[in-house]
C-alpha cells in the first residue's frame, strides 16, 4: 500500500468521521439554520479556493448551517453529499427554524373542542369516528387509508397528519417573512383537503421537509397527484418552488393520465 493511498484513505476516514459528528450533532440540533443555494458554488472540503471540491452545487440546493461563524467568508454546511464549505456569497440563511415558537399548529379557529389534527382524521376518515371522550374532542377510531403507503389504518395513532407542503420547508420558501397570523393560518389550513393529509407516521418522518425533488411516496400511483398538489400550495400561498422541484415536477407529470407525449 503507498503512502499516498494511506494518506487518501486516512482523509477519507476523517471526512467520515466529521460527517458522523456533524451529522449526530444536527440531529439534536433541530433549530438549526437553512441554506439555500443562490448562484452556483463549490462545496469545498475547507474554506478555501484551492481545497477540494465535493460537490458541484446548483441554485435551489439546500443545506443545513452548522455554525454561524464565516470562516474566510464561508459557511461550514451540512448537505447531502457531504460536511464542507460554501462561499457564503453564493448562499441564503435563513433564520433559525423554531416551529414552537414560529408556527402555532393544530389550534382550533370554530372553538368546538377538535383542533385541526383531529378535524383532519374526523374529515378523511371512511367510516364515522369514534371518540375517546364523552366531549367528542379526540378521535379513537375510525379508518384511513394512507395515500402515500396506499395502506389503511384504524388507530389515529399510527398516521401523523402532514403539512403536504410541510413548515420546515414553506419557510424557506418565502414563510420566513410571514406575519405569526398568516403562519397560522397556513399550519392549519382546513378549506383545501390536499393541504393537511393524515397519512402512516413513519412516511412523515421519512419525508421530512425535503420537496418532491428528493422525496416522493413510495405509492408510484399517488406521484401524479402528489405533485400537483405540491405545486398548488406552494402558488395558492406565494412560495417559492425551486428549479429543482419544478424539474421533478415536470418529469412525474410527464407520465401522469391525460398527458400527450410526442
Ligand atoms: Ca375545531
Amino acid at each position: 500500500m503507498t503512502t499516498r493511498t494511506i494518506s487518501r484513505q486516512r482523509y477519507s476516514i476523517r471526512r467520515c468521521c466529521a460527517f458522523l459528528v456533524a451529522l449526530l450533532g444536527f440531529s439534536v440540533m433541530c433549530g438549526a439554520h437553512d441554506v439555500v443555494i443562490i448562484r452556483e458554488v463549490n462545496l469545498r472540503a475547507s474554506p478555501n479556493t484551492e481545497s477540494e471540491i465535493i460537490q458541484e452545487l446548483e441554485v435551489g440546493d439546500e443545506a443545513r448551517l452548522l455554525t454561524l461563524e464565516k470562516e474566510n467568508d464561508y459557511y461550514h454546511v451540512l448537505h447531502d453529499a457531504g460536511v464542507g464549505w460554501v462561499w457564503a456569497r453564493n448562499v441564503k440563511i435563513f433564520p433559525e427554524y423554531l416551529p414552537e415558537k414560529q408556527w402555532r399548529y393544530w389550534s382550533d379557529a370554530d372553538g368546538d373542542c377538535q383542533h385541526t389534527r383531529q378535524e383532519v382524521l374526523i374529515a378523511e376518515s371512511e367510516i364515522e369516528v369514534t371518540f375517546t371522550d364523552p366531549s367528542n374532542c379526540t378521535v379513537g377510531a375510525g379508518r384511513w387509508t394512507d395515500p402515500y403507503s396506499g395502506e389503511t389504518f384504524t388507530d389515529p395513532g399510527d398516521l401523523e397528519v402532514d403539512h403536504m407542503v410541510p413548515l420546515r420547508n414553506a419557510q424557506r420558501s418565502g414563510a420566513w417573512e410571514w406575519t405569526k397570523k398568516r403562519r397560522e393560518e397556513y399550519a392549519n389550513d382546513l378549506d383545501n383537503p390536499e393541504h393537511l393529509i393524515a397519512v402512516k407516521s413513519y412516511l412523515v418522518r421519512r419525508k421530512g421537509d425535503q420537496g418532491p425533488d428528493k422525496w416522493l411516496p413510495p405509492n408510484d400511483d399517488y406521484h401524479c397527484q402528489y405533485v400537483e398538489d405540491w405545486q398548488a400550495i406552494k402558488q395558492r400561498w406565494g412560495l417559492v418552488l425551486s428549479a429543482a422541484e419544478l424539474k421533478t415536477i415536470d418529469k412525474v407529470k410527464e407520465t401522469c393520465p391525460g398527458v400527450i407525449t410526442k
